[in-house]
């Protein structure tokens, strides 16, 4: 069915729903969204869960206690669970040079501060992911900042607040979101494969993983759905933002599939395939141009596109046509090993194969992709 439901695990950030749509040349063409309400209707949607930053949920400061009892109350109500936590290290000026890899030693701290606060909210209210979008920790000059003194204070701050959520017990997960620019000229840390290797150098890099958004790598030119691939197969994926984009340019956040549809496709029948069980977290922003009730619409679309390809995906993988044409491209042939168990370097040395005749044989991959994308369309 194409009814969201919560077994289904959709979830949004205050942030997306709650975009005011202000842009580097134009004022927000929205008012403001009350997080209860945001709750109430993303539970009428049939979504899952709802995620926040610290200032999404905090905006006026001064009423913290009666701004989360009123939010703990929505969720009550509706059933609606929260997943995932982050912090806002970049709307406040403080952060203009960056929080974790600021120059300013004082900044740096603060952040450091701020995350902990945030982490404990984020614990009692049962998040198991704690996302760190870096967007401020860049340069516009490579003159600005030695790169790998950078690296150095970013490591000594994911390590020091993952050695704080392991003294305090809760259980939490960090996520890296990787994003090559947009609003620093270069963002540290600017792709999955960037993060991946970061990752290995950390002291607590056990519960450090990657919260991949589609759109951010596609800025980058890159394959998401390989991307998506990889950091499944190093066990690294820990949560995921999906959205839409049309490729090289800025940060788009369109509704899921409203970007490159195609890949889309492949990056649901990735994430049903492998048995994804994490949230499907929607991190797009509704367009400047929609109104306050067009929101819920697009809202709607993300969870409804994923339906459909995922039901599409499902018809792709069972058709005996596309079975038999996935053996003739020999995809079967890849999960065995290069070299059998026990065989000598003198076995392999020895054999020889037909050249002429491997040069000769073709892989038959064009019927696979048509197939795809007939399945995609809704033609088969
Ligand atoms: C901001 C950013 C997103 C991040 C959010 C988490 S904040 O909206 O553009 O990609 O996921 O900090
Ligand atoms: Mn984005
Ligand atoms: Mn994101
Ligand atoms: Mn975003």
């Amino acid at each position: 069915s194409l009814q969201p439901t919560p077994e289904d695990k959709f979830a949004f950030g205050l942030w997306t729903v709650g975009w005011r749509e202000r842009d580097p040349f134009g004022d927000a063409t929205r008012a403001p969204l009350d997080p209860v309400r945001t709750v109430h209707k993303l539970a009428e949607l049939g979504a899952w869960g709802v995620t926040f930053h610290d200032d999404d949920l905090l905006a006026v400061e001064s009423n913290r206690d009666a701004a989360i009892a009123a939010f703990r109350k929505a969720l009550d109500e509706t059933g609606l669970v929260v997943p995932t936590a982050t912090t806002d290290l970049f709307k406040d000026p403080v952060f203009k040079d960056g929080a974790f890899t600021s120059n300013d030693r004082d900044v740096r701290r603060h952040a450091m501060r701020k995350v902990m606060r945030n982490i404990d909210l984020a614990a009692e209210l049962g998040a198991q992911t704690y996302v760190f979008w870096g967007g401020r920790e860049g340069a516009e000059s490579d003159a600005a900042k030695d790169v790998r003194v950078a690296l150095d204070r970013f490591r000594e701050a994911i390590d020091f607040l993952a050695g704080y959520v392991k003294e305090k017990d809760y259980g939490l997960r960090f996520a890296l979101e990787p994003k090559p620019n947009e609003p620093r000229g270069d963002i540290l840390l600017p792709t999955i494969g960037h993060a991946l290797g970061f990752i290995s150098t950390l002291e607590h890099a056990d519960m450090v993983g990657l919260n991949p958004e589609v759109g951010h790598e596609q800025m980058a030119g890159l394959n998401f759905v390989h991307g998506i691939a990889q950091a499944l197969w190093q066990g690294k994926l820990f949560h995921i933002d999906l959205n839409g984009q049309h490729g090289s340019r800025y940060d788009q956040d369109l509704v899921f599939g409203h970007g490159d549809t195609k890949s889309a496709f492949f990056l649901v029948d990735l994430l049903e395939s492998s048995g994804w069980d994490g949230p499907r977290h929607f991190d797009y922003k509704p367009g400047r141009t929609e109104d306050a009730e067009d929101v819920w619409v697009s809202a709607e679309a993300n969870m409804r596109t994923y339906l459909i390809l995922k039901e599409r995906a499902a018809a792709f993988r069972t058709d005996p046509e596309v079975q038999e044409a996935m053996r003739a491209c020999r995809i079967d042939e890849l999960a065995v090993p290069s070299i059998a168990e026990g065989e000598s370097y003198d076995s392999l040395r020895e054999e020889e194969i037909d050249l002429d005749a491997a040069r000769a044989r073709g892989y038959h991959y064009s019927r696979l992709n048509q197939l795809a994308l007939e399945h995609m369309l809704g033609k088969r």
